[in-house]
């Protein structure tokens, strides 16, 4: 028999309720921007939404965790409330950044959210800033951040790794490997094999995992941040998914074969985590109807709230951009 851990049925429900949530603000997001009620350039994460569901459920609020232009989903997966939420992806005064962050930049420090950025590679040095600043205080917090397979070419990752190894720091590094960056096919851009074996060059575990597993999703991420929680050091996850909605709203995906599209398509882990819930006897078919339409309703009500809040005033433009009232 097994010894690896694994989720009680609570868990696995609210694992469930984390990834339907992001898809109903998936979908409804670009049936928004379809619809021309709201103009916003959008890098939906439809297809990778149990990572960021199954790593949540092992994070504190006072956890962090750094994401990405691509990060509704890790953002939702945090708790980040969602009327301010939906209010700062439609650019309105009461979002969580006063609508002056718009959605590549979705910040909410309540909910140890403090960075998103769309700098590829960039979150990675912050988050080493964070878990260090965490080490100093001696608390038990943890950061995680979050980046593509794109961003796992770029310098900083290189040096974020070998920085996070040496200081021991609380960081868990979530390399969401969806098979492109942009336009570019992994294996025309990158020369190994995988991205967990370079924790191997750093002295650190690198663990491959199925993304679109939500138990196996689930397994790597709680031992990875019990390990951080210890003050063992860092771990490099890469959990292995794939991107549904093309880079940006508005690619077509022409440039994945269409067998390769219809395969990720057909393999859904959305539905077959519901199937295997229902299978395995840890729900019915209608308490997981309940909570998607819990989801639904709560999504709709912060979509209304978004689309009645006013836009920033225009004397708001040179507000919170350098820190006011701190003496030199
Ligand atoms: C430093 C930097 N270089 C290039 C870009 C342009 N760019 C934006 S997203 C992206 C692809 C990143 O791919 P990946 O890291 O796999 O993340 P994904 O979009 O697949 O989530 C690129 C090259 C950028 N934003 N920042
Ligand atoms: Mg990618």
């Amino acid at each position: 028999m097994s010894e690896t851990k694994q989720p009680g049925k609570a868990t696995l429900l609210e694992i469930y309720r984390i990834a339907t949530l992001i898809k109903t603000a998936d979908d409804r997001f670009i049936a928004l921007i379809k619809a021309g009620q709201i103009a916003s350039p959008y890098y939906s994460p439809r297809g990778q939404e149990l990572i960021p569901a199954a790593i949540s459920v092992s994070l504190t609020p006072a956890d962090y965790v750094v994401t990405t232009y691509r990060g509704i989903h890790d953002q939702l997966a945090k708790g980040i409330p969602l009327k301010p939420f939906v209010a700062e992806l439609f650019g309105r005064a009461t979002g969580t950044c006063k609508g002056k962050g718009g959605p590549m930049h979705v910040t909410h420090v309540a909910s140890g959210l403090p960075v998103t950025t769309g700098i590829v590679g960039a979150g990675l040095p912050i988050a080493n800033g964070l878990a260090w600043a965490s080490q100093l205080k001696g608390t038990d917090q943890v950061t995680v951040v979050n980046f593509g397979d794109g961003a796992s070419n770029i310098g900083a990752f290189h040096e974020a790794l070998n920085l996070a190894a040496v200081w021991k720091l609380p960081v868990i590094f979530v390399c969401q490997n969806n098979g492109y960056a942009e336009h570019t096919k992994y294996e025309y851009g990158t020369g190994a094999a995988t991205i967990a074996d370079r924790g191997l060059a750093y002295g650190i575990p690198g663990v491959e995992v199925d993304g679109n597993d939500a138990v196996a999703m689930w397994q790597a991420a709680s031992t990875a941040i019990a390990r951080a929680r210890a003050g063992e050091g860092p771990t490099l996850l890469e959990a292995n998914t794939f991107r549904f909605r093309g880079h940006l709203m508005g690619d077509d995906s022409h440039y994945i074969a269409k067998e390769e599209m219809a395969a990720a398509i057909a393999a859904d882990p959305l539905p077959r985590f519901r199937a295997w819930l229902i299978e395995q006897g840890h729900a019915t078919d209608g308490q997981l109807a309940d909570i998607e339409a819990t989801n639904v309703a709560a999504f709709e009500e912060a979509v209304e709230f978004g689309l009645a809040s006013p836009y920033p005033d225009v004397s708001e433009l040179d507000k919170d951009v350098v820190a006011e009232g701190v003496q030199a």
